[in-house]
């Protein structure tokens, strides 16, 4: 593999489990961050602990269940990992409490020179961190959608992978990143049903259209499939 001498972006990720990224080193991702276009930094929250436990979390001020983490770590970590200059920069915190995560989203942060996620745990980061670091950096908190998941990691890992796709050189036929499911080609829509050889199989057969060679034909059907699925599993709200 070929070296690219500056990456198009650096990620840096900061959690109280770095081995939860381990899946970053695979596949695409893995790929663009071995060949340099996309660098990577993964850090342990608890080194910027000074006491013997090296606490991250401790009890809610108001009372309520589960552990809040503390602003002192989360400053210092976010101190030592960004830049004087965040120019270029967003500070992403994934968090149930966020903004919906969206293909358009994960457009905009395919722009940025650096991301930082922030993965929080327990009942999630004392709101100081972000009110502080605010002021400082473009910061996003960002949710994967309805539902509760341990931690940011998993969410780290899912956003990373949508941004890297979209940076150019990682995917080698750029097609197949505009004919997608919530892309701006289908207007949003699912991606209709895609079938390939063998013809027949376990009696199911290929729908007749896509072996009729007729694309304006073929064209009309995935668009009418699209918004037939689109309509049974993700209708618009409102
Ligand atoms: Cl971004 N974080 C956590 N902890 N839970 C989530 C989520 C994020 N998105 C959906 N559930």
């Amino acid at each position: 593999m070929t070296s690219s001498p500056t990456p198009l972006m650096r990620l840096d990720v900061i959690s109280i489990f770095p081995d939860y990224l381990s899946p970053l080193s695979l596949s695409l991702v893995g790929k663009a961050i071995a060949s340099g276009l996309v660098g990577l930094g993964v850090h342990d929250l608890r080194d910027w602990t000074h006491d013997r436990h090296r606490t991250v979390d401790d009890t809610p001020y108001g009372g309520g269940a589960g552990m809040v983490m503390k602003p002192e770590p989360w400053g210092e970590a976010l101190d030592a990992v960004l830049d004087d200059d965040t120019e270029g920069t967003t500070l992403v915190v994934p968090t149930p409490s966020g903004v919906p995560y969206t293909q358009s989203l994960a457009a905009e942060l395919a722009t940025r020179k650096r991301l930082v996620f922030a993965c929080g745990r327990y009942e999630g980061i004392d709101a100081r961190v972000m009110t502080h670091f605010r002021d400082r950096v473009d910061t996003q908190e960002i949710s994967l959608g309805d539902y509760v998941l341990n931690g940011g990691e998993v969410a780290a890992l899912a956003i990373i992978e949508s941004v890297v796709r979209l940076l150019p050189g990682v995917i080698g036929n750029p097609e197949s990143l505009v004919e997608e499911s919530h892309s701006p080609d289908l207007d949003g829509l699912l991606e209709y049903p895609v079938f390939t050889k063998p013809l027949e199989w376990r009696g199911l057969t290929v729908p007749d259209v896509l072996v009729s060679g007729h694309h304006a034909r073929i064209s009309a059907w995935r668009r009418e499939q699209a918004e037939q699925l689109t309509s049974d599993r993700h209708p618009p709200a409102v």
